[in-house]
């Protein structure tokens, strides 16, 4: 079980925070494990990637404040579009290099994955970057659940393609659907998770209803929306960015201070939020947790 030390609860984190944190002891927390967590709240006792000092972005920016381009371009797009989306029902088919080839009902997947909260920095590569509760599961559970054969090397994930739910796969803006793609072993790092939900409620159409990846070292885009596929694949897939602007996004987009945008630098982000632009940490800050999947590549040319 993962638990949260208790924090204060500011004033300026109103209603949603609030409810949030009551609901996670309610949730969470034995009377035991409470005490031990006030007792000692070691860095240890937070869940991989959970950050003590970083507060969390409010419920409001978190769901307002989003980036998925089957509902429009502007920031605020998603959260005014997004009620077109249907997320129930709706099945997930696994695929390609396993034994076990399957589709599952997305209400199957949630129980045989039930889900528990993280805590994650997203960094999108635009320069601002968020704090947020997600809820959900490891990926390398289902993974390994459906038994990858030996020529397995990649896993790629699709968005459903639906012009009448996804109004903005009407234009051309971005090759539909978004795809995007992980070796096997960042696929299976403990840290890639399937979102199914934030701030403990159901994930809101606009943040990638009813599942979504979320791949906290990588920029947000490699966290891909409202998944209906994933795939093992024996070669490399395309990635939606990728093919849009190959000298612009490589595969592996881990966030990197040093390797800058072409038409931006990548040194600062903006928590939104704040108003101070704060330093941007290689592989978001989880380096101690994933720098080892990449020894031996140069991540300038492997960008
Ligand atoms: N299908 C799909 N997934 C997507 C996107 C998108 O446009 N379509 N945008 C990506 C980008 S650029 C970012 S920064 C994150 C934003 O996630 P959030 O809106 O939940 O913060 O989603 C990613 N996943
Ligand atoms: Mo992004």
């Amino acid at each position: 079980m993962l638990i949260l030390p208790p924090r204060d609860i500011r004033s300026s984190e109103i209603t949603d925070e609030a409810l949030f944190w009551n609901r996670r002891r309610f949730l969470g927390a034995t009377a035991g494990a409470l005490a031990a967590a006030v007792a000692a709240p070691l860095p240890s006792m937070w869940p991989p990637g959970a950050a003590s000092d970083d507060k969390l972005t409010p419920y409001d920016d978190v769901t307002t404040y989003n980036n998925f381009y089957e509902f429009g371009l502007d920031k605020s797009d998603p959260s005014r579009n997004a009620h077109t989306l249907r997320p129930r029902p709706w099945t997930v088919s696994i695929e390609g290099e396993i034994h076990k080839p399957q589709t599952i009902a997305i209400d199957d997947l949630l129980r045989r994955y039930p889900s528990v909260e993280r805590v994650y920095r997203l960094r999108c590569v635009e320069g601002w970057s968020m704090v947020i509760p997600w809820m959900g599961f490891e990926l390398n559970r289902l993974l390994s659940d459906v038994q990858p054969t030996s020529h397995a090397r990649f896993v790629s994930f699709t968005t459903l393609h639906d012009p009448e739910q996804m109004p903005g796969q009407r234009s051309g803006v971005l090759a539909w659907p978004y795809v995007e793609g992980l070796r096997l072993d960042e696929a299976m790092h403990p840290l890639a998770i399937l979102v199914t939900g934030l701030y403990g409620k159901p994930l809101p159409n606009q943040n990638g209803a009813p599942l979504r990846l979320a791949v906290p070292w990588k920029y947000g885009f490699k966290s891909i929306k409202s998944i209906v596929r994933i795939r093992l694949t024996r070669a490399q897939p395309p990635t939606t960015w990728n093919l849009a602007a190959p000298n612009e996004y490589g595969f592996y987009s881990n966030v990197n201070p040093d390797v800058d945008h072409p038409r931006w630098s990548q040194k600062r982000e903006r928590r939104i939020g704040e108003l101070l632009r704060r330093p941007t940490i290689l592989f978001n800050g989880y380096g101690d947790q994933v720098a080892s999947l990449y020894s031996g590549m140069d991540l300038r040319v492997d960008f």
